[in-house]
């Protein structure tokens, strides 16, 4: 295969010419903006993904065309490594100078990665391509396509797929299928056989009842939880809102994202009895959180820390039974709410570990347990299990039915990314198997109040953390004196960090009381603001709009 790189700078140049100069750069979510700057970000990325695959002997990489929850005008891209996970973090600042290069100076810089990475640019590729239900995803999908063409590289596109299917299609591919079968059936397939052999015809049980609202947020997991459907065995009672037909528009009022961050539920919710489950999802469907309102018509949010803390308790109670020795652990990130934290240290004796922000990081520390389960507060998350572990519990369940139980939620759960739907389907399961409903599980233990504000500064950079993020560093003097202030307060914990997907500095407080979650995240903000160089106006006093 002989291949002409004047290729690449002819495609730019005709049909993906770079149109902003704004520097851009490859952060925890790939690479994200306003639709319209984005077809040579993804004509690039295109390019990119084919290079990775011939990098890495042909394997399958993915390229997801996804904004997640952001907004219906943005976009996004992302790359998937060969055993589906994000991109590697050396592979990063290549994607970075890739997309900010000009057009007349594409073709040699493509030339430059080729040899820096000594990469046989005859040699075969594959790229799988999925994107979200956003309007202009299908003409970006088009520029990914055609950056790999542009390399003779082989594309396979998948059209409106979620993120975690796209994961599970690139790990399907590259290990022969023993882990699925790489199409949507394929992956439907697997899911749902588990799910129903893990429901053995028990539809309801104890305080367990066999109904959920799923709030789709306009975005990808609505169109496929309709497909969930049609192919369940009415195992699970599930009515789909915000579907994305009609005028709702993708996370606008609705969505994983609105309902954690304004801890309300979506705008279109119908009417239902008190205590009635509900899922949220994310526009690319691998966030998950579920809520419910009481019978004061209290909004109540059961996040992606109780969701860990419902998994590991479960995992932890079939090992024992199953008489396997087997390392558990939680990776949580600081953002984990205290109160989860001790419970699972203190009740349930589990191993927690924390990490920075993102789930390449989560999941890179999961992967040290024989059985990590791994969650961000925010609903990102899944379990990943290690070959011996997968043997240990295959042996064990030709005697124990506890193992059995094992092993048919390893099929159910996507190990390659955090997946919402997957997610759901597993806290419906160990629901059902606990006979457990929402009022169950939410009193467990109780939340420590939070919260959260954006600072802006200057600098967001000149923050610096060590410590998964939960001591700052830089600039000097900050750490002691936010110490100080936390001192005073009952159960108080906080820190700062700077965000990876906003220019802004983020500060989270926790303490006994609401009053006291309040004042803190302000005099930690007020901190902030003095010694990195605030830039906003003033924080309110909180409580100061009553006087
Ligand atoms: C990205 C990350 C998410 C993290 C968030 C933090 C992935 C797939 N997504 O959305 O895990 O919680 O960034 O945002 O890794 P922040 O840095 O702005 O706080
Ligand atoms: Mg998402």
């Amino acid at each position: 295969m002989s291949i002409n790189l004047r290729t690449v700078y002819a495609f730019a140049r005709e049909m993906y010419p770079k149109l902003s100069t704004e520097y851009i750069q490859y952060g925890t979510a790939g690479f994200r903006g306003k639709a319209e700057f984005l077809d040579s970000v993804m004509f690039r990325m295109g390019v990119l993904a084919t290079l990775r695959s011939r990098f890495r002997g042909g394997a399958v990489i993915g390229v997801m065309i996804t904004a997640s929850h952001n907004p219906e005008p943005d976009n996004g891209v992302k790359l998937v490594d060969p055993k589906g996970e994000m991109l590697d973090a050396s592979w990063e600042s290549i994607a970075t100078d890739l997309v900010n290069v000009s057009d007349q100076d594409l073709e040699q810089h493509v030339a430059k990665i080729i040899k820096d990475n000594s990469i046989d640019i005859t040699s075969s590729s594959h790229v799988f391509v999925g994107m979200d239900n956003r309007y202009h995803s299908p003409r970006l999908l088009k520029a990914v396509a055609d950056g790999v063409i542009a390399l003779k590289g082989n594309v396979r596109e998948f059209g409106i797929v979620t993120t975690p299917m796209l994961h599970f299609f690139v790990v399907a591919a590259n290990t022969k299928e023993t882990y699925g079968k790489p199409t949507e059936e394929g992956y439907y397939e697997k899911l749902i056989k588990a799910f129903e052999l893990l429901r053995n015809g028990q539809l309801e049980n104890g305080n367990y009842k066999n109904n959920v609202v799923f709030d789709g947020a306009n975005g990808v997991g609505a169109r496929k939880m309709l497909q969930f459907i049609k192919r369940m065995n009415k195992s699970l009672n599930i009515s789909v809102i915000n579907q994305g037909i009609g005028p709702g528009k993708i996370n606008d009022e609705c969505g994983a994202d609105y309902v954690k961050v304004l801890q309300r539920p979506p705008i279109s919710m119908p009417v239902v009895e008190p205590f009635t489950r509900c899922v949220s999802v994310d526009g690319d469907a691998d966030r998950v959180v579920y809520f419910f309102t009481n019978e004061k018509g209290e909004f109540q949010l059961l996040d992606g820390d109780r969701i860990a803390t419902l998994v590991a308790g479960y995992l932890m109670d079939l090992v024992t039974r199953s008489e396997i020795d087997l390392r558990l652990g939680l990776v949580q990130t600081a953002y984990a709410n205290g109160a989860s934290t001790d419970y699972i240290v203190n009740e349930l004796k589990f191993p927690v570990s924390c990490v920075p922000t993102g789930v390449k990081h989560l999941h890179h520390k999961a992967l040290e347990y024989d059985i990590g389960v791994y969650f961000e507060a925010n609903g990102h998350g899944t379990i990943v299990f290690s070959d011996h572990a997968k043997a240990t519990i295959a042996t064990a369940s030709e005697t124990k039915a506890s193992a059995k139980t094992l092993l048919l939620l390893i099929d159910l759960i996507n190990e390659t990314v955090g997946d919402a739907i997957s997610d759901m389907l597993l806290v419906e399961t160990i629901l059902n198997h606990k006979g457990w409903d929402v009022k169950d599980w939410i009193s467990t233990y109780n939340d420590l109040p939070n919260r959260q504000l954006k600072i802006k500064v200057q600098d967001r950079n000149v923050i610096e953390t060590t410590n998964a993020e939960r001591v700052c560093v830089k600039p000097e003097g900050l750490q002691t004196e936010i110490e100080n202030v936390v001192s005073n307060y009952k159960r108080g914990r906080a820190f700062v960090r700077p965000s990876g997907t906003e220019d802004i500095v983020r500060v989270y407080a926790e303490a006994a009381t609401k009053e006291d979650t309040e004042n803190l995240a302000y005099e930690v903000g007020v901190l902030v603001q003095r010694l990195a160089g605030g830039v906003g106006p003033e924080l309110t006093k909180p409580g100061s709009a009553h006087l």
